[in-house]
């Protein structure tokens, strides 16, 4: 990237996101380029600020939530290394600030708003004047699934077809659905077994199973799309729930087993099972990590909260881009 001025004081927000259709293995892992298209749900305000300030210390330092972070630390690291795309070689130290507001005991991931919301950050501390389809570009780099937070709403990662990941990039679906909801239900918020990156790779490398995922994971994403258009929450559900459990039967399968979910997770998962034959109409939709996420319809919401009482519900159309 071409960077013409020297960085200016700078900060943006960017959402967390939650998958609907997954992204679950990678093609090329410098380029964190995918397998199979994906399709998410921005969390509105669960996400993260972001502010970048020359640093007129001349030392690179990086805060996250308000705690001074070592520079090897993992968040620290990975942040700086993304900075250098924009510093292109150039001398330009920065402190880097994040602020996180999803609620720790969510226990969500934060690298999909943190990138995005640093990478809007550093397009405006450069004064580039890039599009929010190149912003997606660049988001990606950093986490795969940030390449998703750039917007509010509902937005598809394609998984493009050119080697250089010139057209893997997300778009935001131009449908707004303000009755639609998800609900966190927290079952563990300690660290995950495994990092979303070794997961997939050990995933792909060794599980018999992941062989059909990305034909299936592809079919599902396009099936989503079309009920997300159509505004059909039980099509949707049934499908982003089955489109999850296959993602975690196929880590599963891998050798050693890779599971995310745990006992809490399961009973969850059994009580929704139970409430939806009772006429519930709410579906599931777990990630790296023990949580459960329901997706539903506003008029739902006192039936969720009567089966889940820990349920933290989101309404992902109370905020516009
Ligand atoms: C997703 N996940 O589509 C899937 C479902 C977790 C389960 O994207 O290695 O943090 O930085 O590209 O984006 C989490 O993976 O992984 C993720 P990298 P990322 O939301």
């Amino acid at each position: 990237m071409q960077t013409a001025t020297a960085p200016r004081r700078a900060s943006a927000y960017a959402p967390s996101n939650i998958a609907l259709s997954k992204y679950w293995g990678k093609r090329d892992q410098a380029r964190n380029l995918p397998l199979n298209s994906s399709l998410s749900i921005s969390l509105a305000e669960w996400g993260s600020h972001t502010e970048i300030v020359p640093a007129e210390d001349g030392a690179d330092r990086v805060w996250l939530n308000g705690a001074a972070l070592d520079a090897e630390t993992p968040f620290a690291a990975k942040a700086l290394r993304f900075a250098d795309l924009f510093r292109a070689g150039r001398d330009a130290p920065l402190h880097i600030r994040t602020r996180n507001t999803i609620p720790t005991a969510a226990g969500l991931a934060s690298s999909a708003s943190g990138f995005a919301a640093l990478t809007r950050a550093l397009v405006s501390a450069f004064g580039l004047e890039l599009s929010e389809r190149d912003m997606s570009l660049i988001a990606r780099l950093g986490s795969g699934s940030a390449a998703r937070s750039l917007w509010h709403g509902f937005v598809r990662w394609d998984r493009g077809t050119a080697p250089d990941g010139g057209d893997s990039l997300a778009a935001p679906l131009d449908v707004h659905w303000p009755a639609f909801r998800i609900a966190i239900v927290a079952v563990d918020t300690g660290p995950k077994s495994m990092t979303s990156r070794d997961g997939m790779n050990h995933t792909v490398a060794t599980s018999p199973l992941f062989a059909t995922w990305p034909q299936t994971a592809e079919a599902d994403c396009a099936a989503i799309e079309t009920a997300v258009r159509a505004q059909d929450l039980p099509k949707l559900g049934a499908l982003a729930e089955a489109n999850a459990l296959a993602m975690h039967a196929t880590m599963l399968a891998a050798r050693p087993a890779l599971s995310y979910l745990k006992p809490e997770s399961w009973a969850v998962l059994e009580r929704l099972w139970r409430a939806r034959a009772e006429g519930l109409q709410a579906f599931a939709t777990m990630d790296a990590g023990a949580n459960v996420k329901l997706i539903f319809e506003q008029t739902d919401s006192a039936d969720v909260l009567a089966a889940f009482p820990q349920a933290e519900i989101i309404a992902p159309f109370s905020v516009q881009n």
